[in-house]
């Protein structure tokens, strides 16, 4: 009997194996099945809503939504898009057949570094407007603008001094500002100003440094690629003279038409994928090449320069000499590096560089990332006063 009772035992536990084995069979791939269209499903959903918001943000910046439709909300003119658009084909070089005399005519933003104002509160008002502005020789561009110009001014404070910055938004979509020397909740001191609204906040210079300012109103990228940035320079209580200084904001433009006639507007995607129809000094082409900076022979030549990007870096070089001193970064808390050629600037970064020129001539600054140079990011230093010009 117990032979028996034990196979029949096992030939019981044998026939649950098989059913639960068919079971299994059956249950397991179906299982499998609704798990892979769950998560296909899913991400198709999230797929949608990426695509969504992009869309979105293409069409009308965030918080713009609610006023699409309010008179006198005229929304951006974009082009391209997240998903999938063309980008324009490229305007790299696009010139009216007076390009010469426009340059000539045209007036040079001013590089030279202003003078720190004194006492312990330094003022800066900035006016938010939208408006066409000259970004190459014959070349107009719907800008959005701190002050009116891209780069808006350059700002000049020493540590220790509190700034205190007014806002007035003059444009018919929210703006903000964001100082990237600011060490203060940004949540609170960066937030929109709503059209015809002004904002006040106040942080204390604390680091010294030349530091990017730029709209923080989302999305910052078609924000910074439309012109609202600017350098400021927070200059420490000691640092060794200089006999010059300059102020130099890097920074790219993408366009969705020349622009020769009606006034170019950003292409999106053109931006998205990094192919600048125009990189510049101070944003215009080759405008210190028509209108070089100047120095003495023997003077020490100070140049403060900022990478507005949005996204490109910017390795400066002065051609013809070394740079004698390198706050890489513009850590100006620590000794500066000494005689290298060529210092790379991070998009939203800055870096400090002197350079000593004992022999009269004309002195190429750039990027020595040579497409932008091709693009427009050259201009020249005249040591000497010297006749003539230079190509780069
Ligand atoms: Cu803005």
């Amino acid at each position: 009997m117990s032979t028996y009772t034990v196979a029949r035992k096992e030939s019981n536990g044998g026939l649950a194996l098989k059913l639960f084995a068919l079971f299994a069979g059956i249950t397991i791939p179906v299982v499998m099945l609704i798990g892979l269209w769950l998560a296909i499903s899913a991400n198709k959903a999230r797929d949608d809503a990426r695509r969504a918001v992009a869309k979105a943000q293409t069409a009308a910046p965030a918080g713009l939504s609610s006023m699409a439709g309010m008179p006198g909300m005229a929304m951006p003119a974009t082009t391209g898009s997240a998903a999938g658009a063309v980008a324009t084909p490229s305007f790299a070089g696009a010139a009216p057949a007076n390009a010469d005399a426009i340059a000539t005519a045209h007036r040079a933003f001013p590089a030279t570094l202003p003078a720190a104002p004194p006492g312990a509160v330094a003022n800066v008002r900035l006016d938010i407007s939208h408006g066409v502005v000259s970004i190459a020789p014959g070349v107009k561009y719907d800008a959005w603008t701190f002050g009116g110009s891209a780069p808006g001014p350059a700002i000049h404070v020493r540590v220790g001094q509190t700034v205190k910055v007014t806002l007035h938004n003059a444009s018919p979509m929210p703006h903000s500002v964001d100082f990237h020397a600011a060490e203060i909740a940004p949540n609170l001191a960066f937030s929109d100003v709503l059209p015809g609204q002004d904002k006040t906040f106040s942080f204390v210079a604390r680091t010294p440094g030349v530091y990017m300012y730029h709209c923080g109103t989302a999305p910052a990228f078609t924000h910074i690629a439309n012109g609202m940035y600017g350098a400021i320079v927070v200059e420490p209580a000691t640092m060794p003279k200089a006999d010059r200084e300059y102020v130099l904001v890097a920074s790219e433009w993408y366009l969705n038409k020349a622009g020769l006639g009606a006034p170019a507007a950003l292409d999106v995607t053109k931006a998205e994928q990094m192919t600048p129809d125009w990189v510049t000094w101070n944003g215009y082409a080759g405008q210190y090449k028509t209108h070089p900076l100047t120095a003495q022979t023997g003077e020490t030549v100070r140049f403060w320069v900022v990478d507005a990007g949005p996204s490109l870096n910017t390795d400066f070089h002065v051609v013809g000499t070394v740079l004698s001193r390198a706050w890489i970064n513009a850590d100006l808390v620590d000794a500066p590096q000494h005689d290298i050629q060529t210092a790379a600037v991070p998009a939203g970064g800055g870096g400090v560089f002197d350079v000593k020129i004992t022999e009269p001539g004309i002195y190429p600054f750039v990027s020595h990332s040579f497409a932008s140079v091709q693009l427009g990011q050259v201009g020249l230093l005249n040591v000497g006063n010297v006749m003539g010009t230079m190509s780069h």
